[in-house]
């Protein structure tokens, strides 16, 4: 979500596909929320199973190469995904033939049940970059300067024609997998409350203040901006058409 708003989506775009409405730039509501895609942004739709997003990244970025192109595609994934052979084959194709390509993996300690011990024989996703010829580097995912940092050398490698990067941001996931996990079969709500506060929300916004930039009054008036676009981002979404019946097999092959 944080990316897709970064590039230019909006919390009206992220609701309507959220309800499924025919106006969801996504996909007009026929793929599951969180299958991001809007050609306006330059947001490359992603398919359901999980890592396939990578040689198509790593695809862009080699068209680019070809086309003489001033950009960098950028792509993220699970560390579960990590270990799927999508990842595997498009890093090593993007260091074998040097392609502008930041890979990120969103390190969030679970793969649904899976915790990260049982994921990796290696100790962190970013040890996998030497394989594939290419810098890797784990931060601290909950801290937004940081991860600002080094996805921006990251970028300015890929730009200088030096290849692609792996970056891993490690941080936690605070809620159950979907609304169809009970995660309290597998970790512990002490876990999970422990890692609630150093949720970036909470330790960013305590920098901010910490250094000036923010004080009580500029966060309340902040959330309550944010509160105002998200309800108005919902009632419009809730209130929008769905799609037409007669468009039921539209988008499935190509639109002539
Ligand atoms: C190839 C494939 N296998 C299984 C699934 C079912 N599935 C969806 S999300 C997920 C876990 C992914 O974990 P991770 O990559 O760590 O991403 P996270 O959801 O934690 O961000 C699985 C197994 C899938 N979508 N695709
Ligand atoms: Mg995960």
């Amino acid at each position: 979500l944080g990316v897709v708003l970064a590039f230019g989506m909006t919390a009206r775009d992220l609701m309507l596909s959220s309800f499924a409405k025919a106006e969801d730039p996504n996909s007009g509501g026929r793929q599951m929320p969180g299958h991001f895609g809007q050609k306006k942004n330059r947001i490359v739709t992603g398919s359901s199973p999980v890592t396939t997003q990578v040689p198509h990244a790593v695809g862009i970025a080699l068209a680019a190469k070809m086309e003489g192109k001033d950009i960098v595609s950028f792509v993220t994934f699970g560390e579960g995904s990590s270990n799927q052979g999508d990842f595997h084959e498009g890093a090593n194709f993007a260091g074998v033939h040097k392609l502008p390509v930041i890979l990120m993996c969103e390190n969030n300690q679970y793969a649904i049940s899976v915790p990260i011990e049982k994921q990796l024989a290696c100790g962190k996703v970013s040890d996998r970059a030497i394989g594939y010829g290419m810098p890797g580097v784990t931060v601290d995912g909950n801290d937004p300067i940081e991860v600002y940092r080094v996805v921006k050398e990251a970028a300015e490698r890929g730009r200088r024609g030096e290849g692609p990067s792996l970056i891993e941001t490690v941080s936690y996931r605070l809620t159950p997998h979907s609304s169809d996990d009970d995660d309290s079969q597998y970790r512990s709500p002490e876990e999970v409350s422990e890692a609630k506060k150093i949720d970036s929300i909470i330790t960013f916004g305590a920098y901010l203040k910490a250094v000036g930039i923010m004080d009580d009054q500029m966060e309340k008036q902040l959330n309550e901006e944010i509160m105002e676009i998200v309800n108005e981002a919902t009632d419009y979404a809730e209130n929008a058409p769905f799609a037409n019946e007669d468009t039921l097999s539209k988008y499935v092959y190509a639109e002539r």
